[in-house]
C-alpha cells in the first residue's frame, strides 16, 4: 500500500473530520481533550509533512526552526494568523493556511449578541435573578441602554466587519467604519459612512466594534487616548484579539466611567484577564467563543483537510496567507 503523507495535529477536531483524515493521512493527534504542549509537538518524527495548530497555539520562531525537516505545511486551525511568525515561516519555505469564511457568521453574531447584551446588562440582570435577589420589575429599575437606532462604529471592514454591518441595519443602526481600506461598494449597499481616521470613528459611535487582525501596527490600538476619545456613554464590543485593546487601561476606563461599558469574547493575556475585569459588573465577558459552534468548528476542520489536501497534491491551497 502507497504510504500516506504524515501530518501533525495539536488538538482533536469534529469527528467526521478526524475520521476522513485518518483515512487519507497518517494522523499524530492528542488522544484526549488535551492539546499537545510543546514538547510533545517537538517529539515530532521526521517524515511530517503538515502541522496544524489552530489559533489557541503559538507558533513562534523558535519553534518554526525546531519542526522537522520534512514538514512543508503550517495549516492552521482558524482565520486569525497572529499567533503564528509569519516571516519566520517564509523564510523557512512553509506555505501557510487559515479557514476563512466559515467562522464569519458565528463571529458576526457573537459581536451583536455581546452588544445586545451589554447595552441591556443582560447578565448583570441575570444574575440578580438566579442570586434570588429578583424582587419584581419595576418601572424604573434594571435600566439599560437603547441599542437599536444607535451608532455603530466598525473598526476593520473585513468579512466579519461587513458581517456586522449586514446584522446592524436589522437594528436601524447608522454605521461608520474605519478601515485600512475604503470601501464605496459596502457604502452605497450597506449606507456605510467613512471615517478618515480612528479618532473620527470614536468621537461618532456609541457603541464601537472591533474587526481588524493583530498586527504591529494594531497591536493596542484601543489605548488609553482611545478610550478618553469616545463618548461617556458608549461601549466597546471585542471578537477580533485581545491585544487590540490596552486591557489594563480599559478596566480603568470601566471603572471611572470614562465609557459605559464593555462586551468582550478576547483578552489581551488568554486565558487570564487583567486584574478588576472580572468585577465589573458592566461588562459581558465570553471565553472567547466566537467560533464555538457545531456547525462552525466542523467546517473550520473541513477547511484545513481542503487546505492540506490540495497542498500534498501539489495544488494551491485555497487559504493560502503565506
Ligand atoms: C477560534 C479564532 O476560537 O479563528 C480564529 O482566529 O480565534 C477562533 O475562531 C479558534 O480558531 C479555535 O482554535
Amino acid at each position: 500500500m502507497e504510504s500516506r503523507p504524515q501530518i501533525l495535529l495539536t488538538r482533536r477536531w469534529a469527528k467526521p473530520v478526524m475520521k476522513a483524515l485518518n483515512e487519507s493521512y497518517e494522523v499524530t493527534a492528542p488522544t484526549g481533550d488535551v492539546p499537545f504542549a510543546r514538547t510533545e509537538i517537538l517529539k515530532a518524527q521526521d517524515g511530517i509533512e503538515a502541522f496544524c495548530p489552530t489559533a489557541f497555539d503559538p507558533v513562534p520562531a523558535d519553534l518554526i526552526a525546531a519542526l522537522p525537516e520534512s514538514v512543508r505545511l503550517i495549516a492552521s486551525f482558524g482565520v486569525g494568523i497572529d499567533h503564528i511568525d509569519l516571516d519566520a515561516a517564509a523564510r523557512r519555505g512553509l506555505a501557510v493556511t487559515n479557514t476563512p469564511d466559515v467562522l464569519t457568521d458565528d463571529t458576526a453574531d457573537t459581536a451583536i449578541g455581546l452588544m445586545l447584551a451589554t447595552c441591556r446588562r443582560f447578565w448583570e440582570r441575570e444574575k440578580t435573578l438566579r442570586d434570588g435577589l429578583w424582587a419584581g420589575p419595576t418601572p424604573g429599575g434594571a435600566l439599560g441602554t437603547k441599542m437599536t437606532g444607535k451608532t455603530l462604529g466598525i473598526v476593520g471592514l473585513g468579512r466579519i466587519g461587513h458581517a456586522v454591518a449586514r446584522r446592524a441595519r436589522a437594528f436601524d443602526m447608522p454605521v461608520v467604519y474605519y478601515s485600512r481600506r475604503r470601501d464605496p461598494d459596502a457604502e452605497v449597499s450597506l449606507g456605510l459612512v467613512w471615517c478618515e481616521t480612528l479618532a473620527e470613528l470614536l468621537g461618532r459611535a456609541d457603541i464601537v466594534s472591533l474587526h481588524c487582525p493583530l498586527t504591529e501596527a494594531t497591536h493596542h490600538l484601543i489605548d488609553r487616548a482611545a478610550l478618553a476619545a469616545m463618548k461617556s456613554t458608549a461601549f466597546l464590543v471585542n471578537t477580533g484579539r485581545g491585544a487590540l485593546v490596552d486591557e489594563a487601561a480599559l478596566v480603568e476606563a470601566l471603572r471611572d466611567g470614562a465609557i459605559a461599558g464593555a462586551g468582550l469574547d478576547v483578552y489581551e493575556f488568554e486565558p487570564r484577564l487583567a486584574p478588576g475585569l472580572a468585577e465589573l459588573e458592566n461588562t459581558t465577558l465570553l471565553p472567547h467563543i466566537g467560533s464555538a459552534t457545531r456547525e462552525t468548528r466542523e467546517a473550520m476542520a473541513w477547511r484545513v483537510k481542503e487546505n492540506l489536501d490540495a497542498y500534498l497534491a501539489g495544488q494551491e491551497p485555497k487559504d493560502r496567507v503565506v
